[in-house]
């Protein structure tokens, strides 16, 4: 290279306003810039593979991306976008073949070439892509790049998002949603809290009044004429589909043995007790169910099958375990209990809770799947290989590492920095402070500064943000809620800690906000610091 093309180089890096070239979130692993620049006009051919589904909507989106209209190639012709197989990236490009969720974009003066070596990488190449052109200088009719090279693969590789359900309801078109904007940061988990105390939204053929009778009213509405809300299952099989199409999978989760409420109201037989609070006597007084009963471990063994059946790709049932102490204190009266503790020898509690959690896990690995739990469940002997803890209370980093050091793997999500009914802003009125707030910093930042012994990060599978929906009644204020703070979930979960950049991020977030509400989302500005959504 000549001296001055040399410096010329130099002094494009330099002028460019980001340190990160094409401003992509998440950050991608490598960026190296080349000389030149990259330009691609309307009408542009594009090759797309036929596992990119849904084929013509690539298209489209490409199209809205770039300004103006892409097309799908005809054979043999040259096209300007193109994704390709791993094995087809030439060595000259100097990058290492892409694997698994990786890919390569190689940019050169006329072509944008993705290569990978799968169809989830494929697809998260696409992501990438859409920036690029999203970021690309426009003059009509054409995209301007610099040319360069980008390497990427993921940090972990559960990037989750989880949605409480019960407490209000979402529906079909909001999820969807959600699931269009985790795909554009590469989100791959949706952990849906189907049931819970105010409202069991899962259809079950087998017992049918847990929705005509457990799916009425949420947590700020009990009266006795609130809406009926739930997923039917040919509702929740669309969303499967809706779901993989954008390789994100769906993990179900039925709260057992506590926030069983509503379940309870339907089926009472199954009752364990709870309690009553003074200001709310309406809540909870059957949070749990009867652990013992064998009519009730039959009751759960058959909503867990059909569970399994209706979701064929999760790998995972979620079967709670949470907060079981806050409404387990009419067990010992319970005959079944009694008769249990008799025969086990149990004096305890936490014994019952556990022996049940023993029972539950054992019925979903026997369906062929892996248990996960609430970290509650962290001491209680279960098969390592066969259940995931998710550790949710920050302020007990002890429990997490006993769930490491018994060799169990784990998901993060601490309700500090991951739990989005936290309050994102000081100025803010309404959601959770203990001890601190959740702004998008600090979630960001996530997970590098949690101190765990180097060993243990294998067996960390990933990060996931959780939005409990107890104050949040309105689509609006779930929006607010989520986003953009879902967005640095997404960069903190796939990029390497040392390549992660506050700075930059914040930079990105007004793009983004912008990308959101065009697509109907209400996000929150950070920057610009919109109005709080209270309701
Ligand atoms: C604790 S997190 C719960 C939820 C609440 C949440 C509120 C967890 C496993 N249980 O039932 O909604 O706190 O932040």
């Amino acid at each position: 290279m000549s001296t001055l093309r040399a410096i010329g180089l130099l002094f494009f890096c330099l002028t460019t306003l980001s340190a990160q070239p094409y401003a992509i979130t998440p950050k991608p692993a490598e960026i190296r810039l080349d000389e030149g620049k990259c330009t691609i006009g309307s009408g542009a051919f594009v090759h797309a593979r036929d596992t990119m589904d849904p084929r013509a909507s690539i298209f489209a989106k490409l199209s809205e991306a770039a300004g103006f209209a892409l097309k799908m190639a005809p054979a043999d012709a040259s096209c300007a976008i193109q994704f390709l197989s791993a094995d087809m990236l030439a060595s000259s490009s100097k990058a290492t073949k892409p694997q698994g969720e990786g890919y390569v974009i190689w940019i050169r003066e006329t072509t944008i070439n993705a290569y990978a070596a799968t169809p989830a990488g494929h697809f998260n190449a696409q992501q990438t892509v859409l920036q690029l052109l999203e970021g690309a200088k426009k003059t009509k009719g054409s995209l301007t790049l610099p040319c360069g090279l980008i390497e990427d693969s993921p940090r972990f590789a559960w990037r989750g998002f989880m949605l409480d359900e019960s407490r209000h309801f979402t529906g079909v078109d909001g999820v969807k949603r959600i699931l269009d904007a985790m795909a554009r940061y590469k989100l791959n988990r949706f952990h849906w809290h189907l049931t819970d105390s105010p409202g069991w939204r899962i259809e079950i053929k087998k017992y049918p009044k847990l929705t005509s009778i457990g799916g009425r009213g949420s947590e700020t509405n009990r009266s006795p004429d609130a809406p009926v809300e739930f997923y039917t299952q040919e509702q929740i099989r669309e969303i499967l589909a809706y779901a993989k199409e954008r390789h994100i999978t769906v993990i179900p989760e039925i709260d057992m043995p506590g926030h069983a409420d509503a379940a309870v109201l339907a089926y009472p037989e199954h009752d364990g007790g709870g309690f009553t609070k003074k200001d709310a006597p309406d809540k909870w007084p059957h949070f749990t169910f009867n652990p013992a009963k064998p009519e009730t471990l039959a009751f759960l063994k058959d909503i867990l099958t059909e569970v399994s059946q209706l979701f064929p790709d999760a790998g995972v049932i979620h079967f709670g375990g949470d907060e079981v102490h806050f409404g387990w204190k009419k067990w010992p009266e319970l005959p079944e209990v009694q008769a249990l503790m008799k025969r086990e020898g149990f004096t305890e509690l936490p014994e019952i809770e556990r022996w049940f959690n023993q029972k539950i896990a054992s019925d979903i690995n026997e369906l062929g799947l892996t248990a996960a739990g609430w970290d509650e469940i962290a001491d209680d002997g279960l098969d390592v290989e066969k259940t995931l803890v998710f550790w949710w209370r920050h302020d007990k980093v002890n429990v997490l590492q006993q769930a490491l050091e018994s060799g169990h793997q784990v998901v993060l999500c601490p309700r500090r920095p991951l739990y989005f009914d936290f309050l994102q802003d000081e100025s803010h009125k309404v959601g959770r402070r203990w001890g601190g707030i959740v702004p998008i910093e600090d979630t960001y930042r996530f997970p590098d500064s949690l101190e765990i012994d180097a060993k243990f990060w294998p067996q960390v599978q990933g990060l996931q943000a959780c939005l409990w929906t107890e104050a949040a009644a309105t689509q609006a204020r779930r929006d607010f809620l989520t986003w953009p703070r879902l967005i640095a979930v997404g960069e903190a979960s796939w990029t390497a800690a040392d390549n992660k950049d506050l700075d930059e991020f914040m930079g990105i977030i007004p793009r983004e906000v912008a990308w959101l509400r065009a697509h109907g989302i209400a996000a929150w500005d950070p920057i610009e610091k919109s109005p709080e959504v209270t309701e």
